[in-house]
């Protein structure tokens, strides 16, 4: 049995990845792409119709070439002659370029700032990480620094709600900063170990939007010197290109820590988190696969690249 075989086997029985396949199975309508070039042997036009398939996936030309590279170092290595060979050795090299983070390091006091442009599913996957983190055992509290829109407040409200997780939050118009900063003041003296922090993903402007984010950041600093612990970016899977210019305005501001890959059970499959780890050094560290509350999984690029290829399960 090929590596891939065994890597078929051994998920399999495995509720998770049955969840990404599932998820992931409306974006495979190029899967027979996929399956049609890796039946093909090595040669210059495999790696041609790979490096096609691998952009019309989003990952940006450069990742893309730099991934054929890396491949054909590999298979000089490893001659293969079986598809499933072949499949499992661009698992492989991808696993060797994008090495995951699974868990955010053990803290007692933890923010996590969830950042992004309108409408990518901040709010929503802070309420899926407030259950999954309470699961965990975490003691966790949201904070609405998404004052911009009142609906905002009230979106997070349900999720506090539906979890049982305390928010805190003032009147729409507040002041972001002054909500995250009593936010957090209570967060820290009550002893709840993770707060995830909303933050709006439009404001009048651009540079608005990143002077309020500049000031979030450095009152929760007056909290806590090492908050916020984690900065997520969350990149929609349907973004395309643009995301890179997303990544590239909000890591200025907060060098980023992790990416979240959201709406991946669409149509598009949003390789461009590969690009942006490129460029950023940024881990992918959840996957939003639907908009339900147990919808998200931190990120396993073998179940994901297996999505990709539409392996069923
Ligand atoms: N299918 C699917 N839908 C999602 C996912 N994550 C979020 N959504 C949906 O995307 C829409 C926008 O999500 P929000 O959480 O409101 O996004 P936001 O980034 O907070 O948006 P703003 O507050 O307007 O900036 C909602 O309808 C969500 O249900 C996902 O992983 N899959
Ligand atoms: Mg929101």
């Amino acid at each position: 049995m090929g590596l891939f075989g065994r890597i078929f086997k051994t998920k399999k029985a495995t509720e998770k990845a049955r969840k990404y396949a599932i998820g992931l199975s409306k974006s495979s309508t190029t899967s027979t792409a996929w399956d049609a070039l890796f039946l093909t042997s090595i040669n210059d036009d495999f790696y041609r119709q790979l490096e096609e398939l691998m952009i019309i996936s989003d990952m940006g030309v450069n990742t893309a070439l730099s991934i054929t590279s890396e491949l054909s170092h590999y298979f000089k290595k490893h001659p293969s002659s079986t598809s499933e060979e072949r499949k499992a050795g661009w698992i492989e090299v991808m696993q060797k370029r994008y090495i995951p983070v699974k868990e955010n390091p053990a803290r007692d006091f933890e923010v996590i700032f969830m950042m992004g442009v309108n409408g990518v599913g901040k709010t929503t996957t802070i309420g899926k990480l407030a259950h999954l983190y309470q699961t965990m055992g975490k003691k966790v509290m949201v904070i609405a620094g998404d004052t911009f829109r009142a609906g905002a407040i009230e979106q997070l409200t349900i999720w506090a709600e539906r979890t049982g997780v305390p928010i805190f939050k003032k009147e729409a118009g507040s002041d972001p900063s002054s909500v995250i900063f009593e936010g957090l003041k209570i967060a820290k003296e009550q002893g709840f170990q993770t707060v995830l922090v909303d933050t709006a993903g439009r404001l009048q402007n651009k540079t608005h939007l990143m002077q309020e984010l500049d000031k979030m950041v450095r009152v929760a600093k007056k909290v806590d010197e090492n908050a916020p612990h984690e900065r997520w970016l969350v990149i929609d899977a349907t973004t395309g290109q643009n995301g890179l210019s997303q990544a590239k305005v909000f890591d200025e501001v907060t060098k980023l820590s992790g990416l979240i890959l959201t709406k991946a059970d669409g149509t598009a499959k949003g390789g461009i988190v590969f690009a942006i780890y490129d460029l950023f050094k940024v881990p992918i560290r959840y996957i939003g696969l639907g908009e339900k509350i147990e919808d998200i999984e931190p990120f396993d690029l073998e179940n994901y690249l297996m999505g990709w290829l539409g392996a069923s399960f």
